[in-house]
């Protein structure tokens, strides 16, 4: 068990004005601790988010950190004039230190960032106008990050996206089968195994010289942008602890896996888990507005398979955690990251029987 954050105690360690009100737990992330914190400032009531940073996670919360400020400061510097900036970018607090984090007497890393008011994220997608500027957004995220200067961002988890080894983390846990859940994952197992081909085509197209690394999100999940209430705009990129050298596929398959199927993460009825096309060509069409122009023939020409391989890799991530006795994402239910991983499997399989006609739409778009 956890233990429970004193919210108030870690907030004074961050220059913040005024009275603490009140912290309630928010969100619904599988990896921070994220809180949503109330302060009064001088008859205003001014609401901040605070997360602790799950260090099993990431080993090096200050060399992420590090990332966020730069990232942050780099994009919010390209909108000098613009009076809402801070509702398009995240504002990180200091501490009172100066630093862009605490940590705390149990040795927790702590951030706080300013509550990016009237917009927020969803789950699952809903509309494909929602889609287009969600993937617009990403788009975006990366288009402002391309010039960012030397050094390159530190990687906050190696090998994040490599494919090859997911597949090698999945086998060794097949193997050990610590918790005896094999048993219960038979055609989830198989269907991973019939797809090995399918692991290395990225990275070896990268080893190649065929794609380029950028600085990309790595987690561009639907639940991932905030989305403005009022014009419906993908407004502000969040979750900014994996920002590091990637492939732009890697973003945009994590867009088809969130963004074309509204059926939640964890949908138990797989006669819903389909990919829509609809959506589909609102992702396309909103991610090429923004970086249309950046990309190289390659890494538009594999959009549709990105999706497919990014897919079938979180899918696979969670089949892992399930047969390892789910020790990595947070779950609410017994079984929670099998239906996850059935989910993706099924999305996978309806990507597959539309591939050639996703890949022609995408033809049809450059
Ligand atoms: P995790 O890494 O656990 O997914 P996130 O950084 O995505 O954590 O935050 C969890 C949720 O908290 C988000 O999905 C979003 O709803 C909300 N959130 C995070 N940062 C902000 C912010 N600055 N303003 C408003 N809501 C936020
Ligand atoms: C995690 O932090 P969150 O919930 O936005 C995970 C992603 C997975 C995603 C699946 C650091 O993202 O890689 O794709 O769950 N983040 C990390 O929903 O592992
Ligand atoms: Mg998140």
């Amino acid at each position: 068990m956890k233990e429970k954050a004193d919210i108030k105690a870690i907030s004074k360690a961050f220059q913040l004005y005024g009275n603490y009100v009140e912290a309630s737990e928010y969100g619904s992330g599988h990896i921070n601790d994220t809180y949503c914190v109330v302060f009064d400032q001088a008859g205003n009531r001014v609401r901040y988010i605070f997360q602790r940073i799950n260090h099993h996670v990431f080993h090096h919360p200050v060399a992420l950190m590090d990332n966020i400020s730069r990232v942050t400061c780099h994009i919010a510097d390209k909108m000098p004039d613009v009076p809402d900036v801070f509702r398009r970018v995240l504002k990180v607090i200091p501490s009172v230190d100066g630093l862009p984090y605490c940590c705390d007497e149990s040795g927790n890393f702590w951030r706080v960032y300013l509550f990016v008011e009237n917009a927020k994220t969803y789950d699952a997608i809903q509309t494909p106008k929602q889609a287009f500027e969600a993937a617009r957004a990403f788009g975006l995220f990366q288009k402002m990050l391309a010039d960012l200067p030397s050094p390159p961002l530190h990687d906050t988890i190696p090998d994040f996206h490599h494919t090859p080894r997911r597949f090698h983390a999945f086998e060794k846990a097949l193997n050990e089968d610590v918790s005896n859940r094999a048993q219960s994952a038979k055609q989830e197992i198989s269907f991973v195994l019939q797809r090995k081909a399918i692991t290395g085509v990225l990275i070896d197209m990268h080893e190649k010289g065929d794609l380029p690394l950028r600085v990309t999100h790595n987690d561009s999940k639907l639940n991932n942008v905030l989305l403005d209430d009022v014009t419906g705009a993908g407004i502000c990129v969040i979750d900014l602890d994996t920002v590091m050298p990637g492939l732009t596929l890697y973003d945009f398959g994590d867009m088809v896996r969130t963004m074309t199927c509204m059926a939640p993460e964890d949908e138990k009825g797989l006669s819903n888990v389909n990919m829509q096309f609809p959506f589909f060509e609102a992702i396309v069409k909103g991610y090429l507005l923004s970086m249309g122009d950046v990309l190289n023939k390659n890494e538009t020409a594999f959009l549709a398979f990105a999706g497919k391989l990014i897919t079938f890799e979180i899918g696979l991530r969670f089949l892992t955690d399930y047969l390892a006795g789910d020790t990595y994402f947070k779950i609410h239910r017994e079984g929670q990251n099998l239906d996850r991983c059935r989910r993706q499997f099924r999305l996978v399989e309806s990507i597959e029987e539309q591939e050639e006609k996703m890949r022609e739409f995408v033809r049809s778009c450059m």
